[in-house]
């Protein structure tokens, strides 16, 4: 069988270590292996949570030259804008229609960014998961690379696709499969290594962000939260150290090292010199992707050009998808 890969991040803000070692970084090597490739920047999705729209657009072409900066080539891979394709949304205004209440009230991420007034939570952030299994099963993607935080949209995808497949007695829509990377699934705040990493947490020492300069992410590295013991080479010794175990797994994730050599070569150290072995590393990772950034966001015509072809080749394949589920969902076709 053929594979067929869809991922995509929201235009939030800056994109941040989680982001790349959670989605981006795994885009490169699946799409290495894979037959079609389709990622996008799903602003629809931005707009359930943004607090201020002036930042979108410009959000978006940051977030387009950082999928190229960092190994997803255009001509390979289908890169576009989740609004250029207006098929997520008549997709996900059909799912919508056979999607049980209770199954959105389950799902983790909404309760999470819902928070306590959840009377006032906005209809669209309910709905999300219906807009995310949209835009999986309109390209008949049959892998996901997903952060395990989106594992269970990914999952309601394929309820919804049972759903509709059983309704219309036929497999117009592809099941799609999570991919999860195990090591640096969560990469954890620096402020807190309980929460995961984000673009949108109030405090931007929280995360490393892709365009961080090199002082910045050396000052961030230095205030990140730790704890008043020596470290061990126990790895045991990580269960109740959140903070210690953020640190040692992304100096594991970017050294390309199991975590248990990484707390070995730094047993009975301090903290001192974990941070300031990461800071390198972290410099010499992210200095390049941020140059190559900056580069590519002083050349808008290219990135635009980029962007238009990602959606004409979306389209093609998202019209060919809504053509069989407008025929299967009985609508008068002229
Ligand atoms: N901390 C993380 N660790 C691992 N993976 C992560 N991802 C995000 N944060 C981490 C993965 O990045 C992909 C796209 O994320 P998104 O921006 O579409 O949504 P998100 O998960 O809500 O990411 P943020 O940065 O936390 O955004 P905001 O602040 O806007 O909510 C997904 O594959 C996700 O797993």
């Amino acid at each position: 069988m053929s594979s067929r890969i869809v991922s995509g991040i929201r235009p939030t803000g800056h994109p941040q270590l989680g982001n790349y070692f959670g989605a981006l970084k795994q885009w490169v090597s699946i799409a290495e292996k894979a037959d079609e490739t389709f990622f996008c920047i799903v602003d629809q999705h931005a707009l359930t949570t943004l607090k201020d729209m002036q930042t979108l657009k410009q959000d978006t072409m940051i977030m387009a030259a950082t999928y190229i900066a960092c190994g997803i080539d255009p001509v390979k891979n289908a890169i576009f804008v989740q609004s250029h394709v207006p098929y997520h949304t008549e997709l996900a205004w059909y799912l919508t229609c056979i999607t049980p209440m209770g199954w959105l009230s389950r799902m983790t991420q909404f309760k999470d960014k819902a928070g306590k007034k959840r009377e006032n939570a906005l209809t669209g952030l309910f709905t999300y998961p219906v807009l995310m299994a949209a835009d999986i099963v309109l390209y008949g993607a049959t892998h996901v690379p997903v952060g395990d935080d989106q594992k269970q949209h990914v999952e309601f995808a394929r309820d919804i696709v049972q759903v509709f497949n059983n309704m219309a007695a036929d497999e117009i829509l592809k099941m799609p499969e999570p991919v999860i990377q195990k090591s640096g699934a969560r990469i954890k705040s620096l402020r807190d290594g309980l929460k995961k990493m984000s673009k949108s947490d109030a405090s931007d020492y929280s995360r490393i962000n892709l365009n961080d300069d090199n002082d910045l992410i050396a000052l961030k590295i230095k205030k990140a939260k730790t704890d008043p013991n020596a470290i061990t080479g126990d790895i045991k010794s990580l269960e109740n150290r959140p903070e210690l175990e953020n640190l040692i797994i992304l100096h594991a994730l970017l050294e390309n090292k199991s975590t248990q050599d990484v707390l070995s070569s730094f047993d009975g150290q301090n903290f001192s010199n974990l941070k300031l072995s990461l800071t390198d590393l972290l410099i010499d990772h992210v200095s390049p992707i941020r140059e190559k950034v900056n580069t590519l966001l002083n050349d808008q015509a290219y990135l635009n050009s980029c962007l238009k072809d990602g959606a004409d080749r979306a389209n093609i394949v998202a019209q060919q998808t809504m053509q069989q589920v407008r025929t299967s969902l009985n609508l008068l076709q002229i």
